[in-house]
């Protein structure tokens, strides 16, 4: 086995390469770029270690190979994913499970063997002709507790290049690997391509998660969701890693709020995708440690988080000098952006809400583009998809916060849930104690599929934590596991629900876009015990004059007592409906779902029961208490 792997390697590695390669002490590195090489037969192959030279060709490969092509303004490019390959594709991302093992019904997932046999013939033979890029990243601070070190074979630079911006380097850290320390491998092809560099072959997409080896395979797709490894396709596998060592890994924000004094409190957001973290941790005058991908550790008693990236790859809809004054500046001036999936025209990139009239023609993910276009179904092509994106190293951004890359992570002081919910919860509540607020906003998430997932937008759903796409666990122990983190802490951080998207009987949301600065600066005060609040049924709810104050400070604005009553009434009926669908959900999908849940909910709903008999079906916040 050893002899034919060094004569894999030697067949089709440069002596350089061959160096960089072996330099990394750990055999499994080896196996596992020598089974790329076999299986995909790459032309050539390239061991990048990081060095500035290195990173440097890059940029300039993925140019050559045309997967991203310059725009006007310097260091800026655009790459186009199929029209096909526009978000994560649930469909067709399985979990590998051995026979005898089980994951929950609500998991996609397929035999191993037949999975392996399935995806690995796919990729058979599938880099002929192109150079395989061998890539060492790192999860996490390096050299810190957080750190997962992590290796990706790809044939695609604007992987490659992406990572750059997303990730911290991890040749380093794989120089130092002790053998038997976890790492994460990813191998893609993108498949069969056109001229224009696009894979085309939908229809073999495949992304499989062989969490046995810590092993994805991915093919026949570019989409960034897709084939980073590093992004979704390593959380499936963090969490199955934090559940063997007791942290937790999750699909959330990380902000620095600022509150009176000059002092900072860290917050951690849960949002499904689409559904508000980078709004959220972008918001004016806060500072942004993360907007996707969290690690938690219970160090000395406090609970600590760390961004597993240093990168954002973030929505550009509805990107604009007005509501997003940060991030519309990175991507208008000078400085290494990717964009994917805009409108271009004359070296300009466009996108949808971006603050101007949009050219009547252009390039965009169908080709050439112009006004009144339809596809093969008649249906109209947008000018830029809504799942369009930008890539930006967080550095780049001047709200950056300084702790990005403390080894020890920072002091939570609040986590917050919310989703797409149209009907029951209010704008923002803070849980009663720490397991009601895991399970009655975490658990009991409801949310609408949007456009960063392949299929129909707007259908109702259960999200478990924002989380459910990635848990590669029994759903029950994860809640579980979420449950027991907050039991081993001195000083638990408050957990809150919010809900940016409750509407009223027209279908009008009842909130603005930038109320959430209001929620937020209330959250930071709760968490030092400076702002009332009024128990309700579903949590603590903020007083009227607390949130008058704040309007007026945070934005200036006047905060009116029909607006308070509007947004904060609590619906009762509607409340008790969400735990009905919440509790045959559990039931039905969740076989290990920890009793508490149970309990927690059935209290919630003694609780609504309790306030109509006295106040009827929707009560004024003024006379909700119980
Ligand atoms: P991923 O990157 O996909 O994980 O998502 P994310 O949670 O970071 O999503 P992001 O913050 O980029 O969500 C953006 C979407 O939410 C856009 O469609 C916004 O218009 C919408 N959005 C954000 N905040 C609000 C809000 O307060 N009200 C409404 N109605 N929409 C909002
Ligand atoms: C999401 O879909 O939750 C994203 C974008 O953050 S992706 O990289 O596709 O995961
Ligand atoms: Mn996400």
């Amino acid at each position: 086995m050893h002899e034919c792997l060094e004569t894999i390697l030697q067949n089709r590695l440069s002596e350089a390469d061959l160096r960089r390669l072996m330099d990394i002490p750990d055999r499994r590195v080896h196996e596992f770029v020598a089974d790329a090489v076999a299986l995909c037969e790459p032309d050539a192959v390239w061991v990048c270690d990081d060095s500035p030279e290195m990173v440097a060709l890059t940029r300039r490969r993925v140019i050559e190979a045309g997967e991203e092509k310059p725009l006007a303004t310097e260091g800026h490019t655009f790459h186009f994913d199929g029209p096909q390959d526009q978000g994560r594709d649930r469909e067709v991302t399985k979990y590998l499970v051995p026979a005898g093992e089980h994951l929950s019904k609500a998991l996609n997932q397929i035999e191993r063997q037949e999975g392996l046999a399935e995806v690995r013939g796919l990729l058979k033979g599938a880099m002929r002709g192109r150079t395989m890029i061998v890539r060492f990243l790192c999860l996490g601070p390096t050299d810190s507790v957080f750190a997962i070190p992590c290796v990706e074979c790809t044939d695609s630079f604007y992987v490659s290049h992406s990572m750059d911006l997303l990730y911290r380097p991890g040749y380093e850290e794989f120089r130092w690997l002790e053998n038997g320390r976890d790492c994460f491998r990813t191998l893609h092809s993108a498949g069969r391509m056109n001229a224009d560099r696009v894979s085309v072959e939908p229809d073999k997409k495949r992304i499989y998660i062989d969490h046995s080896t810590d092993t994805v395979y991915t093919i026949n797709t570019q989409y960034a969701g897709n084939t980073v490894g590093l992004k979704k396709l390593a959380l499936r596998l963090a969490i199955r890693k934090a559940d063997r060592e007791g942290w937790l890994a999750e699909h959330m924000f990380l902000m620095g709020v600022h509150g009176p004094g000059g002092r900072k409190t860290y917050f951690a957001g849960a949002f499904p995708s689409a559904c508000g973290k980078t709004a959220t941790a972008m918001l004016p005058g806060e500072t942004i440690l993360g907007d996707d991908i969290a690690y938690f550790r219970a160090i000395n008693g406090q609970a600590r988080a760390a961004n597993a990236e240093v990168g954002i790859f973030g929505i550009i809809q509805n990107v604009n000098p007005k509501d997003d004054p940060v991030i519309h500046d990175v991507l208008t001036k000078p400085g290494e952006v990717i964009f994917s999936n805009v409108l271009v025209k004359e070296g300009r990139p466009y996108w949808l809400g971006m603050g101007q009239p949009l050219p009547k023609d252009g390039v965009n993910f169908s080709g050439p583009w112009h006004e009144g276009k339809t596809d093969e179904k008649g249906q109209p092509v947008p000018p830029a998809h809504k799942n369009a994106r930008y890539t930006v190293a967080l550095k780049a951004l001047a709200n950056c916060d300084p702790e990005l890359e403390n080894p020890d992570g920072v002091v939570l002081g609040g986590i917050m849930y919310g989703g797409r919910d149209a009907y029951a919860y209010v704008p923002v509540q803070q849980g009663f104690d720490w397991d009601h607020g895991i399970i009655a906003y975490g658990a009991a998430l409801e949310t609408e599929t949007t456009f960063a997932i392949l299929g129909k937008e707007g259908v109702p759903e259960i999200n478990l934590m924002s989380i459910q796409d990635f848990v590669a666990i029994p759903l029950g122990k994860y809640v579980q596991n979420n449950l027991d983190f907050g039991r081993g802490l001195k000083k638990p951080p408050l957990i809150f629900g919010v809900n940016y998207f409750l509407r009223d009987g027209e279908n009008r949301f009842v909130t603005g876009m930038r109320d959430k600065h209001v929620w937020v600066k209330w959250m930071e005060r709760r968490v030092h015990g400076e702002a009332e609040a009024i128990r309700g049924p579903t949590g603590w709810i903020p007083v009227y004059d607390d949130l008058r104050r704040l309007f007026q400070e945070v934005l200036d604005k006047d905060y009116s007592k029909a607006d308070y009553i509007r947004q904060f009434t609590i619906r009762v009926p509607e409340n008790l409906a969400k735990i009905q669908r919440v509790e045959a959900f559990h039931r039905a999908e969740v076989p290990d779902a920890p009793p508490v849940l149970f309990e927690v909910l059935a209290g919630q709903r003694r609780r609504l029961e309790q306030v109509r008999a006295r106040s009827g079906d929707y009560v004024s916040p003024f006379d909700a208490s119980v």
